[in-house]
């Protein structure tokens, strides 16, 4: 994957270096091969293991998951079983533990800094981190990156990371200073998430806040100590490795169904005519194979939105077994902000309104939307009406 990254960014590299906005000479091939890298790197590795039901691994579990709570979700199909119980049953990796480390210092001043995200708008991980800002109240920028050519970034520091979700802080009071910028959604969110509750903790309210932080709810009591517990962190494992999974299986499975995940960049301001071309057609031609070898790969052939029900469902049972209001309990965690983050980038799309017929989310789903809120953005696009009923 890191070679073929490699090749694809030289592919980008020389296809813009002769354009200018507006007057790209991408020629349609490349542009299709820069865009698959643009969005297979969501995909992250498998591993090759034995596969392995979650039916099985759920039995398996049942004699130990008493002392966390925590039981694998069975009914996935093919190897979606297996990166199921890999979340559920082995060791949390330490590359992944690290993202639970804040990485903001103790006594940050959030209300201190601008806030920018850069994003691409179909990306679960940015809605992930957007979903948090919403429900911290935080005003942000969303900066939306073109997915070919990313000059967006090219000003940031965090020069050799080419992803997105990437949250930038300018000090007010110093704007020529160099930002400090955060990257991965896990981190992002747990950070805000540490940062706002290390805060507001003890005071009852943010004494270091001005006034949006007055109606600044605070979030479940295991994220604002800065703690995901266990439970929640297999959860956020699950949501990234199945569940975004099953989200790129579906909203690119047809011709059609792909071309609609790529709509929103059509009416995005930003772009110049070409621009929005270029990355719809590229996008959705490279995404549409990207889906079909990875229902192959997963071995979901056909059975896609089978496996999403599946999946959405057990995550609907989790939330029962701890209370039935959230994840985290009364009041929304970040396992929360990672399911409902990556659920609202199917926002408005065909596989959404299924999703609501065949399960049973909608009740979590509008609680979710109706603690989150109004977006906090300062520039927010929107992309089109939910069926669940909300903004
Ligand atoms: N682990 C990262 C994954 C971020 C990621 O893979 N983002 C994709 C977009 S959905 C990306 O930027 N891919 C690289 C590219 O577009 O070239 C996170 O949670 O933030």
């Amino acid at each position: 994957m890191a070679h073929s990254f490699r090749a694809f960014s030289v592919v980008r590299r020389l296809a813009f270096q002769s354009g200018g906005r507006g007057r790209s000479v991408l020629p349609p091939v490349a542009a299709a091969v820069s865009a698959g890298a643009c969005f297979t790197l969501l995909l992250p590795e498998t591993k090759q293991r034995t596969p392995a039901r979650c039916a099985e691994a759920a039995s398996l579990k049942a004699s130990e998951n008493l002392s966390t709570g925590t039981e694998a979700p069975s009914g996935l199909l093919g190897k979606l079983s297996e990166k199921c119980r890999e979340a559920f049953e082995e060791a949390l990796p330490d590359s992944f533990e690290n993202s639970f480390q804040s990485e903001l210092p103790p006594g940050f001043k959030l209300d201190d800094y601008d806030l920018e995200l850069y994003q691409y708008e179909s990306c679960p991980f940015c809605r992930k981190v957007r979903v948090c800002l919403d429900y911290l109240k935080l005003p942000y920028k969303v900066v939306e990156v073109h997915p070919l050519h990313k000059k967006e970034l090219k000003g940031l520091p965090t020069k050799d990371y080419k992803k997105v979700p990437q949250l930038v802080f300018r000090s007010k009071s110093n704007p020529e200073a160099d930002p400090m910028v955060l990257i991965d959604s896990k981190r992002i969110v747990h950070s805000l998430v540490a940062s706002v509750g290390t805060a507001t903790e003890g005071s009852g309210s943010s004494s270091s806040s001005s006034a949006p932080s007055a109606s600044r709810p605070s979030a479940s009591p295991s994220s604002v100590s800065g703690h995901a517990d266990e439970f929640e962190r297999r959860w956020i494992k699950w949501s990234d490795d199945v569940l975004v999974q099953l989200v790129v299986m579906n909203i690119y499975r047809t011709w059609k169904e792909a071309s609609e995940t790529f709509d929103y960049i059509l009416t995005h301001p930003q772009f110049s005519f070409a621009e929005k071309w270029m990355a719809h057609l590229s996008g959705t031609a490279v995404m549409w194979a990207v889906a079909r070898k990875r229902r192959k790969k997963y071995e979901v052939e056909n059975r896609e939105r089978e496996a999403m029900w599946g999946a959405v469902r057990q995550f609907v049972q989790e939330v029962e077994r701890r209370g039935g209001v959230f994840l985290g309990g009364a009041q929304p965690g970040e396992g929360d902000f990672a399911v409902f983050g990556i659920l609202r980038s199917i926002e408005g799309f065909q596989c959404e309104r299924e999703m609501f017929q065949k399960t049973e989310v909608a009740g979590w789903y509008r609680r979710m939307q109706a603690a989150v809120g109004e977006s906090s953005a300062l520039n927010f696009v929107q992309r089109g009406p939910s069926p669940a009923g909300g903004k």
